[in-house]
């Protein structure tokens, strides 16, 4: 028997800044709080999708509602198909080009319509993915730590079970990162990963020289050492580099994974669900990273992201950095260390009264 799918009614879409555990502090700037946009999809047949995007200022919330309700108009009356809708937005906008906020309001789209499909069907997303829901290796994911104030902060997630622990390096001098690389290393002993991420803020040489310098303290990879656009200072920086480069979380959709790979950029590859294309862009990216033989992991969007990793073939480690939990009904929980999947669709409800409470306009 087919059910015909559900038929898009209208989106609604909310700006939140949500409060976060701990600002995240970057070598190119702070975020102190969580820009969200809250998209609902509504349809005919009265199922709602939720996801979420992250805007990563506050600057980028209005535009991202009207887009994602002036969407919704087009979509209107139209089947929740993600593969079908996602390939004619795609000829739709191609004058224009999908990166930036329209990019990141179609992916939301696409993972808000898996989410429809997932409830309608009474089951998680990961099994309309030919998956199940399995606990996956998160790693704790903090800013710049300060080695003295954060040590607590960083107990505590060994404490939660977290294997890996990612901070972010690129201060203004060498000497600063070795003080906060070695103060952690030695804090969490030589078993668990330790991740540093760069944050795009160096020229090729300079990532050369500090890596050089960093690698020591046994990095399990060093992130974005230079800028996402750069394929080749990445290839550059990865030649010279003892210790494996890590990049991705900035790919518009998989056809910029598919330059990166062909650039030699990276030895580990990560992918953001908003930029790479929601639920389907990350499946094509997981079949890209299987093929290159490149072990894969998710940045941010921890919910949705535990719906595609176990059914990614070079699945690697799941990011932690709980940007949405305040506004949901039942925050994602991490559990040994690990984050688990769960339905129906991709688990998200709001909580309306947080979703008030922390409301922008
Ligand atoms: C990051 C930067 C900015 C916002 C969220 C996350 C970061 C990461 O690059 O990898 O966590
Ligand atoms: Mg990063």
């Amino acid at each position: 028997m087919h059910d015909a799918p559900p038929i898009i009614r209208n989106v609604v879409a909310r700006a939140v800044v949500a409060p976060i555990g701990r600002p995240v502090r970057t070598a190119m700037g702070t975020i102190p709080a969580a820009p969200l946009v809250l998209l609902d999809v509504h349809t005919e047949q009265g199922v709602t999708g939720n996801a979420y995007l992250f805007g990563y200022t506050p600057l980028t919330l209005v535009p991202l509602v009207k887009l994602a309700e002036s969407l919704g108009e087009l979509l209107k009356g139209k089947q929740v198909v993600p593969f079908e809708r996602m390939k004619e937005l795609d000829l739709q906008f191609r004058l224009l080009g999908t990166q930036g906020l329209l990019g990141m309001v179609l992916s939301g789209l696409d993972m808000a319509f898996w989410d429809i499909l997932g409830k309608a069907a009474g089951k998680p997303v990961v099994s309309l993915l030919g998956g199940e829901p399995r606990p996956i290796r998160a790693y704790d994911s903090y800013g710049f730590v300060d080695p003295v104030a954060d040590a607590a902060q960083i107990q505590r997630s060994l404490d939660q079970g977290f294997r890996g622990i990612k901070i972010k390096v690129g201060a203004e001098t060498l000497a600063q990162d070795i003080a906060s690389v070695a103060a952690v290393r030695q804090m969490i002993g030589p078993d668990i990963a330790l991740m540093l991420d760069f944050n795009q803020s160096l020229g090729p040489m300079e990532a050369c020289h500090r890596i050089a310098r960093l690698a020591e303290f046994d990095p399990y990879w060093i992130e974005e050492p230079v800028s996402a656009q750069d394929l080749q200072g990445h290839a550059r920086v990865k030649a010279s580099a003892s210790v494996p480069i890590q990049t991705g979380e900035n790919w518009w959709f998989p056809r910029d994974m598919q330059r990166a790979i062909s650039a030699g950029a990276s030895d580990f590859v990560m992918v953001d669900m908003m930029k790479i294309g929601g639920i389907t862009g990350w499946m094509a990216a997981a079949a890209q990273a299987d093929a290159a033989s490149l072990p894969l992991s998710s940045h941010i969007f921890v919910e949705a992201s535990s719906h595609t990793l176990p059914v990614t073939p070079t699945c690697d480690w799941l990011e932690y950095l709980d940007f949405a939990g305040a506004i949901l009904e039942r925050p994602y929980q991490v559990t040994n260390g690990t984050v688990c999947a769960r339905g129906d669709g991709l688990g998200l409800a709001w909580n309306e009264d947080a979703v008030s409470r922390y409301a922008v306009q």
